[in-house]
């Protein structure tokens, strides 16, 4: 117990201190690489391959470890489907019913959740539903039933999410559909998908993680727990990987592109901007396209969340060089990622000024309080209590929709499995430009409360919100809830 409380409470004075200093941004705490770090924008963005399903409707990826070249002139071990990091690309179609089915090669469990899917709940990732290490198979079955989106993938096991992502289990799954087949968008070569993520490395090149403390403290789910109490708050690298290369530079020519942005990191925030400037045209939120098109200065990104935009590159002289930054950082890990303007190129993308007609509200027939926090024993807890699998929280009607207001202590990115919502409010008040349209994650800050507006459509059965700071989730951050 002693490795947990010795920040226990720092961590909960250092957030209120941190607020009242107008400062309380960053949400994890940062693991130092020991190896000379690389250059940045000297490494090409790679784009992760697009998985081939092995018959129509059905796809075979295999977990297991891999010798990839992260850090040039060193190897990283990745635990990844398919053996790559990311994991290969899955471009789906709305209504196209796919089975994958999963092989785990690795020496661990592992459970996949597909972020952001309407699945049925024997395919929804639940952090109990093992697949056996060592040769273990699972067929996971995705409807697809729901709105073009960007979407991704990732473990889910119980107890062990940080440490599994951060070891490369995760990829990128788009859906899409006829509504967005008519837009004039980007496509091809100009559609992007960002996978953003931080880790940090050992003198040898492997990840560094945490190891389990020498004293062996336990979990609150009863298992050893891997997070070091150190890093309570969440582990953040020193190293930005973009699609698994360190600070990536992809050369563009003078038109438009789709940006697919997603935050893979562990616990890091980011806030996203142009430099030397320039704007994000925002086309899409977590769950779909919006009505209409929002610009954006910068974005704000938290672990699980995702954005698709378009960046006019025409706005910029050719041979500019244009960096993606994260203005939450300094030093090395401002940087995210370098676009270089090659050349002009006819472009015939536009973006509307009407994308979609995405659903409407729905009038709520309830209003529950999911609160964030954590407990004076030192815990990541929803409504005072730690993760106890199979005892929901909450039971709504398949077909309605509720209020959910979500309060925090500190940063608390709350994914919802399954339903879809709209941010109605932050603190009672209007909430930010980056809230618009329907998410599956969002960023609840210290001492907010945020309402949301959930739809539960789908499937009946047993689905779970938690944190997505994946060491607060490890750390018994999550909650079931069940749909009847
Ligand atoms: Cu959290």
């Amino acid at each position: 117990m002693s490795a947990l409380t010795r920040r226990g409470f720092l961590g909960v004075l250092g957030g209120a201190a941190l607020a009242a200093a107008g400062c309380a941004e960053i949400s994890g705490e940062l693991l130092r690489s020991r190896l000379t770090l690389p250059r940045p924008f000297t490494v090409p963005l790679p784009i992760p391959e697009v998985a081939r399903p092995v018959r129509p409707g059905r796809y075979e990826v295999t977990q297991r470890a891999a010798r990839i070249e992260i850090i040039p002139g060193t190897t990283t071990e990745v635990l990844g489907y398919g053996g790559t990091f990311p994991g290969p690309t899955f471009d789906l179609r709305r209504g196209s019913r796919v089975t994958v089915a999963v092989r785990n090669e690795l020496s661990v469990p592992t459970s996949t959740h597909l972020h952001g899917g309407v699945t049925p709940p024997g395919s929804d990732g639940y952090p109990t539903d093992l697949v056996a290490p060592g040769g273990g198979a699972k067929d996971y079955d995705y409807p697809l039933e729901q709105r073009a989106a960007t979407l991704w993938y990732h473990d889910h096991r119980m107890d062990f999410t940080g440490p599994q992502v951060w070891r490369g289990l995760a990829g990128m799954a788009l859906v899409r559909d006829e509504e967005e087949d008519a837009l004039p968008l980007p496509r091809g070569e100009r559609e992007l998908p960002l996978m953003i993520c931080d880790r940090a490395f050992d003198e040898d090149g492997s990840f560094r993680y945490l190891s389990p403390p020498a004293s062996g403290h336990t979990g609150h789910t009863g298992h050893m727990a891997p997070v070091d109490g150190d890093y309570m708050e969440g582990v953040e690298g020193d190293v930005i990987l973009v699609n698994g290369a360190p600070w990536p530079v992809a050369e563009v020519t003078a038109t438009r592109y789709r940006l697919r942005l997603l935050n893979a990191s562990n616990a890091r925030r980011y806030r996203l901007r142009l430099a030397p400037g320039g704007r994000f045209t925002q086309i899409g939120s977590d769950s779909g396209l919006l009505a209409a098109p929002v610009a954006h200065d910068e974005l704000p990104i938290s672990p699980g969340e995702r954005y698709d935009v378009v960046v006019d590159f025409s706005a910029y002289p050719v041979g500019s060089a244009v960096t993606l930054v994260n203005t939450l950082a300094s030093g090395p890990a401002r940087n995210v990622m370098r676009f270089v303007v090659a050349r002009r190129a006819a472009d015939d993308t536009a973006v509307p000024a009407v994308l979609s007609r995405p659903p409407g509200r729905v009038a709520p027939v309830t209003t529950r309080g999911f609160d964030f926090r954590r407990s004076s024993e030192g815990a990541w807890t929803i409504n005072g209590r730690p993760y106890r699998p199979g005892v929901p929280l909450a039971r709504p009607r398949l077909g309605t929709a509720e209020v959910w207001r979500l309060s925090s202590d500190f940063h608390h990115p709350v994914h919802v499995h399954l339903a879809h919502f709209l941010v109605l409010a932050r603190n009672g008040r209007a909430p930010a430009a980056s809230d618009a349209g329907w998410k599956d994650t969002v960023d609840v800050r210290p001492y907010e409360v945020v309402d949301v507006l959930a739809r539960f459509d789908g499937y009946r059965g047993r689905y779970m919100l938690h944190c997505h700071n994946l060491e607060h989730e490890d750390m018994a951050m999550m909650a079931d809830f069940e749909v009847i």
